[in-house]
């Protein structure tokens, strides 16, 4: 491929922008090579400042459940842009994508739109913490939540729990109230509490994606279900990846364990910013203006957002049978990439939950942070950028999950599976 536009974008960008981007994992940092520059999005395509296409697997990390330049979000976007940017004021539009997400998780009785997941997720900690009067909170390695202070944290040092900070910038105070639990892993949880009795609650991706793809196992979550319980904890599923992405209805809807909290994003928003986080009323009332726990946002509920995730999730409410579609198309790929590593001598391990897929180049099943950091990271570097070369477009980490739309067609599966075949034999 020639991508000299984007190496020129690349070197211009990084003079004005840290690293060039403006999230860091666009980098390229882990595969190496230069990050392309888009131009377009088209269908299930990108296309590069140089012209390139390449099938896309990223979908803007998440959000793209139907592809690019979807007409019923397009449509939406421009009618909602045609009244107006941004209002400060409560609009209808608000109410009713509140009404179709609240309508479609049984564990949720309100929710509350903020612009970003991190946004989300910071916000629902706080009103864990207010709701119980606590201030501990537990998380688990490998998870990610977004940015914010508590939690951007790493194991403390020895056999404590309580976590270091993970980020220069984030002093050790703002993190001595976060502990770190391992995924799968309900020794790890119950440790946690003889540490501390004062937890607020426990956060957790109940379908992780931020450590390559790792469903937690139904039995951890119901025992989470239980401690929590026991301990008068909220259980938080942090679900701005996994939302609308590997069902309909919410994790809830196939691990069988309920949450107090969700957050969610990305696919909520359409493609435009949007976060949100959503509980029983008896939570919800305890934020502002309803309660004491302050959480404000200028552009939390964003008329012209809500327009495209209210398009989104009208398109999805009466298609779930969508994920199964998109699933058996994720398991086709995976199926092609499997039997390509194992026809070179080595192992992929993979998952699948609905329109998200993973894989690790380890010949052992992957249940953990940990095993997932044990994987091959210059095989998947190698494997990164061949596919690049042959105009498919993987997430740029091994920490990442890949994911289908409806825009992902049976033909390009088979164009990435023989890309794959070519690619696995030479790294
Ligand atoms: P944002 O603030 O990036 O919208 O959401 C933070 C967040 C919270 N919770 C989960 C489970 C998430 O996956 C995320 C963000 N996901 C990453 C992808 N791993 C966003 C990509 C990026 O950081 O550029």
């Amino acid at each position: 491929m020639n991508i000299s536009s984007s190496k020129a974008a690349f070197s211009e960008a990084q003079e004005l922008i840290p690293g060039g981007v403006n999230s860091p994992v666009r980098a390229f940092s882990s595969v190496g090579g230069t990050p392309i520059f888009v131009e377009k999005g088209e269908g299930g395509y990108l296309v590069d400042i140089d012209g390139n296409r390449y099938i896309d697997y990223v979908q803007s990390w998440g959000p793209l459940i139907f592809g690019h330049t979807d007409e019923a979000i397009e449509n939406a976007v421009i009618a909602a842009v045609k009244k107006g940017l941004s209002f400060g004021a409560p609009t209808l539009a608000e109410t009713e994508l509140a009404k179709l997400v609240v309508g479609l998780i049984d564990s949720i009785d309100k929710i509350r739109f903020v612009s970003s997941g991190t946004e989300a997720v910071m916000s629902a900690i706080r009103l864990a913490r207010g709701y119980t009067g606590r201030d501990d909170i537990i998380k688990f390695e490998g998870n990610y939540h977004g940015h914010s202070d508590s939690l951007l944290v790493q194991a403390g040092s020895g056999m404590i729990t309580f976590g270091a900070p993970s980020s220069p910038g984030v002093p050790a105070d703002f993190t001595k109230h976060t502990l770190l639990a391992k995924y799968n892993d309900i020794e790890s949880v119950k440790k946690c509490f003889k540490d501390s009795d004062d937890i607020a609650c426990i956060i957790i991706e109940p379908i992780a994606g931020n450590m390559g793809l790792v469903p937690a196992d139904k039995d951890f979550l119901a025992e989470l279900r239980k401690l929590c319980d026991e301990n008068g904890t909220l259980l938080i599923f942090d679900e701005v990846m996994s939302g609308f992405r590997a069902t309909l209805r919410g994790a809830e809807s196939i691990v069988g364990t309920k949450p107090d909290i969700i957050t969610m994003g990305k696919v909520i928003g359409g493609g435009m910013p949007v976060g949100a986080f959503g509980a029983r009323q008896e939570i919800m009332a305890q934020l502002s203006p309803e309660g004491p726990v302050y959480q404000a946002g200028t552009l939390s509920g964003n008329p012209v957002a809500m327009a495209a995730g209210l398009a989104a999730i009208t398109k999805l409410k009466d298609k779930s049978i969508l994920y199964g579609i998109l699933e058996k198309r994720a398991l086709r790929l995976l199926e092609g990439m499997k039997k390509a590593a194992e026809k070179n001598g080595f192992s992929l391990q993979t998952n699948v939950r609905g329109s998200m897929f993973g894989f690790f180049f380890n010949d052992k099943p992957v249940k953990n942070f940990e095993h997932a950091c044990n994987s091959d990271a210059e095989r998947f570097a190698a494997f990164h950028r061949g596919m690049l070369e042959e105009g498919c477009y993987f997430a740029c980490s091994l920490y990442e999950t890949g994911f289908i739309s409806t825009a992902t067609t049976d033909e390009m599966i088979e164009k990435t599976v023989t890309a794959a075949e070519k690619v696995m034999a030479n790294i």
